[in-house]
């Protein structure tokens, strides 16, 4: 008598749903390791080391000021906000044909005192930058802090130079974001202070100084019932 062998009813759909299952399990994971998306969703990867920056990428111009005294009369700064672990300052520099080959920049970041620049929270003396083209090239600089600093809430990042050599390039048409400030020193023939730099510019939507910083890390358990439970 010929045998037919014939499949259990159920065994396909238990394939089935065992596969579902696995698929299910990797698109679970996969979407907990998805980079930092624009809305902001926090990733489970430690430390992921971002750019904040709210120029556009591509510059229409670039600002100085021919009189900087020390020790940061003349600096330009940008604000961000969010807690995060600021690892390094990014600067887009350009400097003009024929102008000064190269100077010595401080770089700074600054905690948010009534929306400008206030107490120094680190800074980086005598930096050497060795990115600087001639216009209408830029160059992107990263100095590195050494020990990243923690901030919250909003915080600025900025650089002075020592003399007049580099520019900053300022983006005029992007999409805006930024606030881009200069500390005017006095008897320049506006207010003395931190002031916007349309004040002398015109409208500009983003001087190129950004930051490299990590994502906060996740909390790690601490109370003794989570402890307790690692070692159950
Ligand atoms: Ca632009």
């Amino acid at each position: 008598m010929k045998t037919t062998i014939v499949r259990p009813a159920g065994g396909d759909s238990r394939a089935l749903r065992a596969w579902a299952v696995i698929f299910v399990g990797l698109v679970c994971a996969l979407t907990m390791s998805r980079p930092l998306s624009a809305g902001g969703q926090p990733e489970t990867e430690r430390d992921r080391q971002i750019l904040l920056m709210h120029a556009d990428g591509t510059y229409e111009t670039g600002y100085i000021h021919s009189d900087m005294p020390p020790p940061d009369w003349g600096a330009f700064a940008e604000k961000y906000e969010g807690s995060v672990l600021v690892g390094g300052v990014v600067l887009d520099l350009i400097r003009p044909q024929g102008g000064m080959e190269n100077t010595a920049i401080d770089v700074y970041i600054w905690s948010d005192g009534g929306g400008q620049p206030s107490s120094v929270m680190a800074i980086v003396r005598d930096v050497e930058v060795t990115n600087v083209p001639y216009w209408p090239d830029v160059g992107r600089n990263v100095v590195n802090l050494g020990a990243p600093v923690w901030v919250e809430g909003a915080w600025w990042v900025g650089f002075w130079e020592h003399d007049m050599a580099y520019y900053i390039a300022a983006d005029l048409d992007g999409p805006g974001g930024g606030t881009p400030m200069m500390k005017i020193p006095p008897g320049a023939g506006y207010p003395t202070g931190w002031q916007s730099v349309d004040l002398v510019w015109g409208p500009t939507a983003a001087l190129g100084i950004g930051a490299e910083v990590d994502l906060p890390t996740p909390a790690e358990p601490t109370t003794w019932g989570s402890i307790k439970a690692l070692y159950r």
